[in-house]
């Protein structure tokens, strides 16, 4: 670096308000000093992208980046906070709000989305060879709010207002074509910095655009708004981001949006590779390998097929022997009403060629398998195309060279159920990589209480490169260390009481456990189960005053699908329970309950580093991994879970007196099942039947709207098989039971900060460094190159 931010902080300030800087707004601040850090990199960008290009690569293709702030991540990363700090305060700013001026980039819905941004601080950390490739959305996730305790959603405009850490690259765009449309992609470039080298890898997000700025023609022939309506529908495609997880909609647009920036980067990559390689494409592979995070890129198989065989004069063999040691695919979810399928009639609208592939790809399949002996049925059913349906996820494994899953139960389910054809042709595709989560974001920045604590008892910030180095310190540390932890995490808990006094108007106690479950809002992760627990604890209290009961906060984040009307209704009464109990004079001496609205990678920031107790509650075998189960456990919270996800390897790591697990496994459920019947845990399961009876006898109200009683109808009375789908009454006396002892746990402070210190030091196998070496290693087959 030339300069230092002293010297560009105040000029960048300048050029963004055309005022002085003591003069200019919190904002306008944001924004010169993200720009004096773009400045600060420029060069280290440019030199990474150079060096990579000219080796083999990886690109990460994934429909989201769930991005969260830049700013704080690129100051740590450089070691720039205390310059920043310094700079800023030279003209009478606060870093820290400065830093609260910043959007969030959400473009991307919950774990999946936030992976990638994990995965894409690890590689540029580890100095490897990684672009990132997604699309600019205008429009992120949306805000939640509550109305009346209703979920209301509100558009997240989070680039209007200018964005320094997105820079175009005018002269790299590319021309997408579908059938009843041409549209210009315009690539927009973040850097990823990484902690502790100079490397600078990239996300580049595209853009669809006009091909004329404006259609003139139709100007002039008075067809004003035939040009209008055709930018629009440009414009369309990459307005917003689908705001479903783990549910797919079968919706044109989102097929032309994957389609965009599946063609435009194949064609960026495949220029790459002639400008380094020639015009001969038969080494491709060679120098690139393409992860699919998910199925949602996986039209990218049949456009790389076209792109050779059409615009690089390959035969289908020479195509085909490229695509199948090109691209690897993950799967995330073994949940049914995730897995894309497109009808064959959107395809034909939209890209004819493409559909004359899969075709093609479907019938060589179909020899393939017959040759192999298989049956009809069995190529039926992972045939790429049957019924007048494109299945995307059998494409994917029909083509991957990887496929894998992203925790250990979860790829075993895949092999046994999900995927279990394909695994019994092609066993050697099949690996796990159990997810990971950035030290960086999740611990160093989000927590420097901790951070400080950990620099003392390593000696060094060794740690924020290596996390596994932590687990050397699991043993022999004295109490003044577990002392620390107690007071970190005290100090941690005032400061989000504060935030929450302020931005959601419920006064909570620092002394309190404070019990935190955030993410999506889906049946499967039982947020229900939660609500439920609450609302008997607030049945136990008013029964029996004397009660001892240890001071709780209940901490809720999650948005719903705004479609998801049962995941809406969920949240309306969690909100409905929330006022019960805080409104209580009584139990809300004991209980609070908050519900954090527009939960969002910022909101995280704050509540995981405050958090005790840390609900990871899905029914075992749903939950394909979880990411934040891990980010809890590096600040300090105890997991309270079931055996799903990553939580079977928390286990592992630290062991049944670490950790509180419940419930039904994922191999004893078939069995339960059999004889499970949710009436009978509502009559003989002491306090459920006065939950489920308050949700239809006017304890709780839904304002009329039916939501309640729908509730406990799918718990109860849907057809036998259909109720309580995710065994919410059926784990809920193990769930009561650990949480209650979980509580109680709590009053022996020493104990409790033991197992804190365990789960801390434990934690290095789920910082994404790990995952992301193993990928590197095992299926990318790239090496780091340091600038
Ligand atoms: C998503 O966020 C996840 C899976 C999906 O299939 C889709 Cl479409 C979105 C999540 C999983 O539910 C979660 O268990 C996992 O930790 C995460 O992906 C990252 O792998």
């Amino acid at each position: 670096m030339t300069q230092n931010l002293a010297s560009t902080v105040p000029s960048q300030v300048r050029a963004v308000s055309g005022r002085p800087a003591e003069a200019s707004t919190r904002m306008e601040v944001w924004q010169g000093l993200s720009a004096a850090v773009v400045d600060a990199i420029a060069n280290d960008w440019h030199a990474t992208d150079e060096r990579y290009r000219a080796g083999r690569m990886e690109h990460y293709f994934s429909a989201e980046f769930l991005m969260g702030r830049a700013l704080l991540n690129n100051l740590t990363n450089l070691g720039l906070v205390d310059e920043a700090q310094k700079a800023v305060g030279a003209f009478g700013h606060n870093l820290s709000d400065v830093l609260e001026q910043e959007p969030d980039a959400a473009l991307g819905n919950g774990g999946l989305g936030r992976l990638a941004a994990c995965f894409l601080d690890s590689c540029a950390t580890l100095d490897l060879p990684v672009n990132g490739y997604g699309i600019l959305y205008r429009y992120g996730l949306f805000k939640q709010l509550f109305d009346d305790g209703f979920q209301t959603e509100h558009p997240d405009a989070w680039m209007e207002e200018g964005y320094p850490f997105v820079i175009r690259r005018e002269e790299a765009q590319r021309i997408v074509r579908y059938q009843d449309l041409t549209v210009r992609a315009v690539p927009h470039d973040m850097p990823i910095t990484g902690y502790g080298t100079r490397n600078v890898n990239t996300l580049r997000l595209w853009k669809a655009e006009p091909m004329e700025e404006f259609d003139y023609e139709a100007f002039n022939s008075q067809r004003f708004t035939d040009a209008i309506v055709e930018r629009e529908r440009t414009a369309d495609i990459s307005r917003v981001l689908y705001p479903n997880d783990t549910t797919y909609e079968g919706k044109v647009l989102r097929v032309r949006q994957q389609y965009f920036f599946c063609s435009a980067s194949l064609q960026e990559i495949i220029d790459t590779y002639i400008a380094h390689h020639g015009e001969d494409l038969r080494g491709f592979s060679t120098y690139n390998a393409i992860q699919l995070n998910d199925t949602h890129p996986v039209l990218a198989i049949p456009e790389l097929m076209r792109l050779l065989m059409d615009e690089h004069d390959l035969g289908w063999e020479e195509a085909w022997a490229e695509v199948v040691t090109t691209f690897a695919y993950t799967n995330h979810t073994v949940l049914a009403e995730a897995l894309e399928t497109w009808e064959v009639s959107i395809f034909e609208r939209l890209f004819p060629r493409v559909l004359e592939i899969v075709y093609e790809i479907d019938r060589r399949f179909r020899q393939d398998m017959r040759e192999r002996g298989l049956d009809e049925d069995t190529i039926a059913y992972m045939a790429p195309v049957q019924d007048g349906v494109v299945r995307m996820a059998w494409i994917a494994c029909y083509a991957a060279y990887s496929i894998n899953g992203v925790a250990a139960i979860h790829t075993e389910i895949i092999k046994r159920d999900t995927l279990k054809e394909w695994y019994a042709l092609w066993p050697e595709r099949f690996n796990n990589k159990t997810n990971g989560v950035t030290p960086r974001r999740w611990l160093r920045q989000c927590n420097p209480r901790l951070s400080a604590v950990l620099d003392d008892v390593v000696g060094n910030d060794s740690w924020v490169r290596d996390l596994s180095v932590l687990s050397r310190f699991t043993d022999g540390v004295g109490d003044e260390v577990l002392d620390r932890l107690a007071e970190v995490k005290r100090a941690n808990k005032a400061d989000f009481a504060a935030w929450v006094l302020e931005r959601e108007g419920v006064e909570i106690d620092p002394e309190a456990v404070f019990d935190v479950q955030i993410k999506r809002l889906h049946e499967y992760k039982r947020q229900l189960l939660n609500a439920l627990y609450i609302l008997d604890l607030y049945f136990r209290m008013k029964e029996d005053p004397s009660l001892e009961v240890p001071k709780r906060v209940f901490v809720f984040g999650a948005k719903a699908a705004p479609g998801y009307v049962r995941a809406k209704a969920i949240i309306k009464l969690i909100n409905t329970i929330a006022e019960l109990v805080n409104n209580d004079p009584v139990v809300s001496r004991t209980l609070k309950v908050v519900f954090i609205h527009n939960y969002n990678v910022s909101p995280a920031e704050h509540i995981i580093p405050a958090a005790d107790v840390s609900e990871q509650i899905s029914m075992a075998g749903k939950e394909a991994s979880g990411t934040s189960n891990m980010k809890f456990m590096m600040n300090g919270a105890l997991t309270l879970g079931t055996l799903d996800g990553a939580n079977v390897e928390i286990l592992d790591q630290v062991g049944e007196d670490n950790a509180y697990i419940f419930g039904a496994t994922e191999d004893e459920l078939p069995v339960l099942r059999e004889t499970y019947d949710p009436r009978q845990a509502y009559e003989n399961v002491p306090g459920l039947k006065r939950v489920l009876d308050a949700l239809i006898d006017g304890t709780l109200d839904d304002r009329g709207t039916g939501g309640f009683a729908d509730i406990r109808r799918s718990l109860l009375e849907a057809s036998y098989e259909s109720a309580d789908v995710y065994y919410v009454l059926g784990d809920f006396a193990a769930y009561r039971e650990a949480k209650d002892r979980m509580a109680a746990d709590y009053a022996d402070q020493r104990a409790w900060q033991r197992k804190v210190w365990v789960n801390i030091t434990g934690s290095g196998r789920f910082s994404s460094d790990r995952t992301i070496s193993d990928y590197a290693h095992e299926v990318w087959k790239i090496e780091p190159e340091s600038v």
